[in-house]
């Protein structure tokens, strides 16, 4: 991207400092001043053009006020979960959500109350135009019951970014990922990120839990992953109940497996989480008891 330097310079014009402007002039010699000022004067103008005139793609989340997004689009993807497409207001907007951070949605339970919960879109900002969510409908939570409800042209208050985790490429070395349930949102998100940058090397390695082959979410996708990158992206599904014919893991998340499968205890890996409660209080017990400090540990 040669925009991409252009574009913070004219951001730096427009908040340059007027007491350093006062100190430049101030100390240059009154021939040159009249130079110098032309100079300026031709760089505002120039950065204020070259903004008003490049196509930046118009930022859509605001992290204080909801915003409504219409729902276009309703895949039923099993029994209880479903993936939701919603537009933007423009055809060339993206949602404006850095990798790894999620958003706050507001609806309202069966009994009218109103309900706000966090959701990690599984789209990035590569993806103009819309935005997706993949939501477990549980038959008694509250939000889960707004999401049951919503048709296409409903639409859904959202509000963000938020969220601790921050992801910026060649951060780490490798990543090891341990998802359960819907927990896999973030991870999906940031190997999409990992993985479509062709400059990102990072590996990963994802452990992903569930009760059945039907629960597990995005499978098509992240076999998709695992067979375009097979060295840099493997997946190990764990499951409850598994089939008949089953190559994966069984039961629950051991720390064999974590041992086996994910990248051992360095300073350049970091392992991600995101599950159930007592999946994470397992999942952390199990990584301290390996050698991984706390630095190497993050939680969603
Ligand atoms: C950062 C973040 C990102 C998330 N991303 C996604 C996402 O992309 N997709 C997604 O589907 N979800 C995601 N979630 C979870 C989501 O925020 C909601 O928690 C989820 O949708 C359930 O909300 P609810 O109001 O329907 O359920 P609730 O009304 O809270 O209840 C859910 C179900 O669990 C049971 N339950 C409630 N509390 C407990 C408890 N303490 N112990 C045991 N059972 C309980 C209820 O009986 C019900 O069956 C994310 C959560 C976080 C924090
Ligand atoms: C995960 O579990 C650990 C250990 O029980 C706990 O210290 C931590 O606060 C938990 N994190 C989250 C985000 O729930
Ligand atoms: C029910 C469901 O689909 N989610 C589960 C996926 O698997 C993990 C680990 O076994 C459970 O903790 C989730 O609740």
């Amino acid at each position: 991207m040669l925009e991409l330097p252009l574009l913070k310079m004219s951001f730096r014009f427009t908040k340059f400092d007027l007491r350093h402007l006062r100190y430049f002039a101030e100390n240059l010699h009154p021939e040159l001043l009249g130079g110098a000022v032309a100079l300026v004067a031709v760089g505002l103008t120039a950065a204020y053009f070259y903004h008003r005139l490049t196509k930046v793609p118009k930022k859509c989340l605001d992290p204080n006020n909801f915003k409504e997004f219409e729902l276009i689009k309703k895949t039923q993807l099993s029994h209880n979960a479903a993936r939701f497409k919603f537009a933007l207001p423009t055809p060339t907007s993206v949602l404006g959500l850095p990798v790894g951070k999620n958003i706050l949605a507001r609806g309202r339970d069966s009994s009218g109350a109103e309900v706000m919960k966090s959701y990690t879109p599984i789209t990035l900002d590569s993806d103009v135009g819309y935005f997706e969510l993949v939501v477990k409908m549980y038959p008694n939570g509250k939000m889960s019951h707004h999401f049951r409800q919503m048709k296409v042209g409903d639409k859904l208050a959202v509000k963000g970014p938020k969220g601790r985790f921050s992801y910026k490429p060649g951060q780490v070395r490798a990543f090891g990922m341990i998802a359960g349930g819907t927990g896999i949102t973030p991870m999906f998100q940031i190997t999409r990120a990992i993985l479509e940058n062709p400059k990102d090397k990072t590996k990963i390695s994802l452990l992903y839990a569930n009760v059945t082959v039907d629960d597990i979410l995005l499978k098509e996708e992240l076999d998709n992953f695992a067979s375009k990158y097979p060295s840099q992206f493997n997946v190990y599904y764990v499951l409850n109940k598994p089939p008949n014919e089953w190559n994966g893991g069984v039961g629950y998340i051991t720390k064999d497996m974590i041992q086996t499968h994910c990248p051992a205890p360095a300073r350049d890996i970091q392992i991600l989480m995101c599950g159930p409660q007592p999946m994470n209080n397992t999942m952390t017990s199990y990584l301290n008891e390996l050698g991984y400090t706390s630095k190497m540990q993050f939680v969603f």
